[in-house]
């Protein structure tokens, strides 16, 4: 491979990996480093209305962060089945956008929302009885544990297939124009799943109809071990939005004021009639794909410059500097929100897991006229 065809001449050494681990990348010297760690917003750039979300919104950042640690500790304890997706670093990405949810709102996900579930109103209880699969839970195990959905939220339980809940999350903001509801949807996705055509189609049709629907791309910057370099050749791809005719904007993901002010734009315009917004939050999950994945395809030096840009740390030191709350605020916060998790798996826990029939259960709706069976 030549220097001039913009491929790598020499395989990349992975730092950590284990010997002979290398990758070949079409950009060796990728910087996939965070942005400035401040926030250019402060205290006078908020009413006192947005003060009391920002404080609820870093409840259920914290919260997030809790149950994602202990869910990752209860796979490797063999409490679950399946695997289990970690999304620690990403939490301020996922839970802002849903926070401007109206309950009854579609959120289309993918299998790193976990805070879209809690800021969305799912109990800890139901959360770990979907976990643990008991039949006291919505999917009564007939899903994995961790493809699922919540119904009573409006959350879309996603397949595995990448990119399939876009056209399904831009159907969902067809009927609430078609209806005049005033609904909006939220349809997350990782920047690998932008490279499906579906992604495409999905937002030329969102844009000619001006769809009310905020799409929001989850850049950690790999889809399992590829880089974005090797999935796409722009980094930037909120700039795809100007080719559907309507508004992109890539942002700092782990900045949680930044994120509530593009947020709360993206789904004032979008139920005002004026159409989608594609927002790219840029981030970082400080796990492997998976919990069954070692992740050494990344540089270790990488790893650490994105674990000293945690947005749960961020927000805090925020939060702070504006003097809106101060350390005992956050230590009894994240007490209470252990203790959430605590009596949620306890609960979950006393719950069987379903009879075997139940997965026959539930799988068809009932034939409404009599166009079935017919000759
Ligand atoms: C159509 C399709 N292709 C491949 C896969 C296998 N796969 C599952 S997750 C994943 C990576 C997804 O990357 P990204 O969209 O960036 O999301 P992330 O996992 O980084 O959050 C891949 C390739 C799949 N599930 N569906
Ligand atoms: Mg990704």
């Amino acid at each position: 491979m030549s220097k001039k065809s913009g491929l790598a001449t020499k395989p990349d050494v992975i730092a950590g990996a284990p010997e002979g681990v290398t990758q070949t990348l079409a950009n060796p010297d990728r910087q996939f480093s965070p942005g400035a760690p401040r926030s250019k917003f402060a205290a006078k750039d908020f009413t006192k209305e947005e003060r009391e979300d920002l404080e609820k919104i870093y409840r259920y950042i914290r919260l997030t962060r809790e149950t994602d640690d202990r869910l990752r500790k209860l796979f490797r304890q063999g409490r679950f089945y399946g695997t289990y997706f970690s999304a620690i670093g990403m939490e301020a990405s996922v839970v802002v956008p849903a926070f401007f949810c109206e309950p009854m709102d579609f959120a289309g996900i993918t299998h790193r929302e976990l805070g879209c579930f809690l800021i969305k109103g799912m109990p800890m209880e139901q959360i770990f009885a979907q976990i643990f699969s008991r039949e006291v839970s919505e999917e009564q195990a007939k899903t994995p544990p961790f493809f699922w959905g919540w119904t009573p939220a409006r959350i879309m339980r996603h397949s595995s297939v990448l990119a399939s809940q876009i056209p399904i999350a831009v159907g969902a903001a067809l009927a609430y124009k078609m209806q005049d509801s005033g609904g909006c949807a939220l349809c997350y996705m990782g920047e690998g799943a932008t490279a499906k055509g579906d992604f495409h189609e999905s937002l030329n049709f969102a844009g000619v109809h001006k769809l009310p629907i905020v799409f929001v791309i989850l850049n950690n910057w790999y889809a399992e071990s590829l880089p974005i370099n090797l999935s796409t050749p722009v980094e930037d791809l909120s700039t795809r939005a100007e080719g559907y005719g309507f508004e992109g904007v890539r942002i700092d993901g782990n900045d949680t004021p930044l994120l509530y002010k593009t947020f709360k734009t993206a789904f004032a315009r979008a139920r005002s009639g004026e159409g989608p917004t594609l927002v790219q939050c840029d981030t970082y999950r400080w796990y492997g794909h998976s919990e069954i994945d070692p992740a050494t395809y990344r540089p270790a030096a990488e790893v650490s410059r994105w674990m000293d840009n945690d947005p749960v740390i961020r927000i805090e030191r925020w939060l702070n500097r504006q003097g809106w709350m101060s350390e005992p605020d956050f230590v009894r916060i994240k007490e209470e929100c252990l203790k959430t998790i605590e009596d949620g798996i306890e609960w979950a826990s006393a719950h069987k897991e379903p009879e075997a029939e139940v997965c026959m259960t539930g799988l068809y709706a009932e034939a409404d006229g009599d166009y079935v069976n017919k000759e």
